[in-house]
């Protein structure tokens, strides 16, 4: 599915577009299930296991921020996180050694879905090396104006930012403090059913949907199978029976890799817009 020279892009840029990895009939399915998940939340007036919600949510408007780790609440999302096409396409990227991590579903409602501030996701989880991807599987065509994730291409090969605010982690870099070309930003764009991949290390964000039309990303992450969490494996059990290709190990590959600990945690928790609260400042809130 993807070709020498894209391998040798995602390595470069740190990201890459993948087109029609998911089929209409796959996407249609996972476009239904969400509109149920999102029915469903007409019961909750408060953040839950399942569900982050905007802060304007009610019962007869309800708006969802967030389905957390829907690969845990139903079969359809389960079966996206382990894709043929996306398992292959990983393998080409980060080795045949393949590990499957957790994942969220964020909606950017038409008119207002929330932004996510510019972070690196290696802030949130380092590991002892840094071969880890998080995959966006487009449930709508993502397009300028509905918020679609941008990056800034060649920033996984950088430093790891610092994400604290006020002596704790908050999942985000505060854009004044440091020197970083955010005007190179590119936003990765494409039709439902395409995938966006981005390295661990890459600055990532997104800005407000300001368009009538929603934008549902699907976003799982992946890790080299010799990838351990720094901050822990509390059950390696519940973490081998996450490996999708190549055998289990108990010997972690140590790379010379830049990290920062997401330590003390952050005083919101719950979300990345949860944690993001605590941020000295706000910029892609601001913008779109
Ligand atoms: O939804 C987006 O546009 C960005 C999501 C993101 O980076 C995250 O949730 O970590």
């Amino acid at each position: 599915m993807i070709s020498d020279q894209d391998i040798e892009f995602y390595h470069r840029s740190g990201y890459l577009l993948v087109p029609e990895v998911f089929s209409p009939a796959e996407i249609a399915e996972l476009r239904a299930v969400t509109e149920e998940f999102v029915e469903r939340s007409r019961e909750v007036s408060e953040h839950t296991e399942v569900f982050d919600l905007e802060d304007d949510h009610t019962a007869t408007r309800p708006r969802v921020r967030r389905i957390k780790t829907p690969h845990l609440h139903h079969p359809a999302y389960t079966a996206a996180a382990r894709h043929e096409k996306v398992v292959e396409i990983l393998g080409r990227l980060i080795g045949p050694g393949l590990r499957f991590d957790t994942g969220k579903l964020n909606l950017k409602d038409a008119d207002g879905g929330a932004a996510v501030e510019w972070h690196q996701d290696w802030a949130f989880y380092p590991h002892t090396n840094d071969d880890l991807a998080a995959v966006g599987i487009m449930l709508d065509d993502v397009e300028a104006e509905n918020g679609p994730l941008m990056v800034i291409p060649g920033s996984h090969r950088g430093p790891v930012y610092d994400h604290h605010s006020g002596g704790a982690f908050c999942g985000a870099v505060d854009v004044g403090d440091n020197d970083i070309g955010f005007d190179q930003a590119i936003p990765v764009l494409g039709s439902a059913g395409s995938i966006s991949i981005h390295h661990c290390r890459t600055l990532h964000g997104s800005v407000p949907n300001r368009s009538a039309r929603p934008r549902r990303l699907l976003l799982y992450q992946y890790l080299a199978a010799d990838a351990f969490p720094l901050l822990g494996v509390p059950d390696i059990e519940e973490f081998d029976s996450r490996l999708l290709s190549g055998p289990a190990t108990v010997e972690p590959r140590l790379a010379d890799v830049p990290v920062r600990m997401p330590l003390p945690p952050a005083p919101h928790q719950g979300s990345i817009y949860e944690n993001q609260r605590s941020a000295a400042n706000s910029f892609l809130a601001k913008a779109g």
